[in-house]
């Protein structure tokens, strides 16, 4: 497996995996993911999504079994060494038609901090900024789980071009890793484009097919968010008929 850390332009430490699935693996993902009954879709404003694996919650997530499809993939991350000793219990699919994006962000405090995101069905362009200030940085936060939408600071937007610092070019069937500061003090995001042209902040370029200055049209990208949930409720729920 080749795991390469990219420290040159970006603080510790981001890995870029080309190629994690082969094409047949993604196709599966996507069908199942597609196939997934509605009601595991939430429609956000810019994209929608779907929760596996239970709700964190800063009291703890009421853990839900993985399907077999989605802990397959669970257990390659997590034998990467990705979680420590522990495995991957969540996992969040985002589905971004083109011109959508994901507002710069933090994952917050309720997972292990390294993050690993599966990229299928198509690329997309991932810019990670410097901190905003203490003011403004609580509601660019993750602290209930992934339902909630990454909301704008007032008069922010004017200057994630200031704090942005690096590109990472995530290719179709591409894993990418992000732990230690970067995970827990720099955001990161997605702008709404409908297509990307590559420039010198992308810092895996030489681990991509693309070269800076090519233009890269958007299809529909889906990803996995793959993290590990470590305070997790003992409590089990029965569901069934007393008589
Ligand atoms: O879709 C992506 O690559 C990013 C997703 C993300 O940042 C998140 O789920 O917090």
């Amino acid at each position: 497996m080749d795991i390469c850390p990219l420290l040159l332009q970006v603080p510790p430490t981001v890995y870029y995996i080309p190629d994690f699935i082969t094409e047949a693996e993604e196709s599966y993902l996507l069908h199942r993911i597609e196939s997934s009954p509605k009601p595991k879709w939430t429609q956000l404003s810019n994209r929608r999504l779907q929760n596996w694996g239970g709700l964190p919650h800063p009291k703890g997530m009421l853990s839900e079994k993985l399907p077999p499809w989605l802990d397959q993939i669970c257990a390659r991350v997590s034998d990467l060494g990705a979680f420590g000793d522990k495995r991957a219990n969540h996992v969040l699919v985002n589905e971004y038609q083109p011109g959508q994006g994901i507002m710069p962000h933090e994952d917050g405090p309720l997972y292990y901090p390294t993050v690993s995101n599966l990229t299928v069905g198509s690329h997309s362009v991932l810019k990670f900024y410097h901190p905003v200030s203490e003011k403004t940085s609580p509601s660019t936060t993750e602290t209930m789980g992934d339902h909630a939408e990454p909301t704008q600071p007032v008069g922010a937007e004017s200057s994630f071009d200031s704090r942005h610092f690096a590109s990472m070019l995530l290719e179709r069937r591409s894993l990418f890793l992000m732990r230690d500061e970067m995970y827990t003090k720099y955001l990161h995001g997605i702008d709404e484009l409908r297509s990307d042209t590559l420039d010198k902040n992308i810092v895996n370029i030489d681990r991509c097919r693309s070269n800076i200055g090519n233009t890269l049209e958007r299809g529909v990208r889906v990803s996995l968010t793959i993290r590990h949930v470590p305070n997790v409720l003992k409590t089990k729920i029965f569901v069934g008929l007393r008589r």
